[in-house]
């Protein structure tokens, strides 16, 4: 059976391969790619995501962009890892799609509305921005999503803060909205992503798919490495120096579920704290309630992974250039 999703998203690198894993995998019908303020400014990622539409080959389905700023807060990118476009390292080919007309979350309200119950997966990875306004205006798409798996968060430390990861801490009430909704949720947080590490094996295994995608995703290896390595704390023993590749982890587990484990657990977004804002916090103390909607990723099967993004690559072929 087909699993349909909307991925919103802030592409930035690992966006953009999730971008690739759902348009080329089988299992996967993409209904609609929204954009948001994250990474980089709106604009920006939205002609990132057109570009990577380009090189997908993806015709037929709709894009749209949404907000260019978090609900409360000034919007804090990190040019420092995607650099200067959001997507720096390969070139990028001008758009052949046009945006839809719509705002990303009319766009989300109206797809969401117009399939069955519980045949939409919302894959949100970047700030919850578009997300929150959705379910804020039409809220009834919360008991009519099937499920919302989102990249953001984690249960033991950040990265943007000691206690933050990036997507949740550029736009904490927008978080804060979402993990509060009565929909199921999977928060697949930097606990799991930061086992999805794109070592030189990986790297290599895409080279030698020899597409233009698959350049194109080495090209964004490259430079998203070399960000990354720059970036991280020498003394940060935890760090390998390859660079975790969050997004598409989010997609794997909708297209196999089996590619990692996960547990039950309450979870809220700390609004408040002085050194914890944008802290998701998991409540492990007692086996959650039978109405806990919410789960963490814990484990990862990596090779089960990176063989679902090898063979999406693969099944691009030469793509839409
Ligand atoms: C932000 C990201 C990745 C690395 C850093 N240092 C900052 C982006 C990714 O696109 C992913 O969605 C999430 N935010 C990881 O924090
Ligand atoms: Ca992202």
């Amino acid at each position: 059976m087909h699993q349909r999703i909307i991925l919103d998203c802030d592409p930035g690198h690992d966006d953009a391969i999730a971008m690739l894993l759902a348009h080329g995998n089988p299992g996967i019908e993409l209904l609609a790619v929204t954009t948001v303020a994250g990474n980089q400014t709106l604009d920006k990622v939205t002609r990132n995501a057109l570009a990577v539409a380009r090189v997908a080959g993806m015709t037929g389905v709709p894009f749209a962009s949404g907000s260019a700023r978090p609900l409360v807060r000034t919007l804090r990118t990190a040019a420092d890892i995607h650099g200067e476009t959001g997507l720096d390292g390969p070139a990028l080919p001008d758009p052949a799609l046009t945006l839809d007309h719509r705002h990303a979350a009319d766009l989300i309200i109206d797809t969401v509305m117009n399939h069955d119950a519980s045949t939409v997966t919302l894959v949100p990875t970047g700030p919850l921005t578009n997300i929150a306004l959705a379910v804020r205006k039409e809220p009834r798409i919360a008991d009519r999503v099937r499920e919302v798996v989102l990249m953001g968060g984690g249960y033991h430390a950040g990265n943007q803060t000691a206690a933050a990861e990036f997507n949740i801490i550029v736009d904490p009430e927008a978080a804060h909205i979402v993990f509060n909704e009565q929909w199921p949720l999977t928060m697949v947080g930097l606990d799991l992503t930061h086992q999805a590490l794109a070592t030189e094996d990986v790297s290599a295994r895409i080279a030698a798919v020899g597409t233009g995608p698959a350049r194109f995703v080495s090209e964004l290896l490259g430079f998203y490495s070399g960000a990354h390595r720059h970036a991280r704390n020498p003394r940060d023993s935890q760090s390998t120096g390859f660079p975790p590749v969050h997004d598409p982890c989010a997609v794997a587990r909708v297209i196999d579920p089996a590619v990692m484990t996960t547990r039950p657990a309450p979870l809220d977004v700390e609004l408040s704290g002085t050194l914890t804002l944008g802290m998701t916090v998991a409540d492990f103390r007692s086996p959650p309630s039978a109405d806990c909607t919410t789960s963490v990723a814990v484990d990862l099967d990596t090779e089960r992974f990176w063989a679902l993004v090898v063979d999406a690559v693969e099944r691009l072929g030469g793509g839409g250039l």
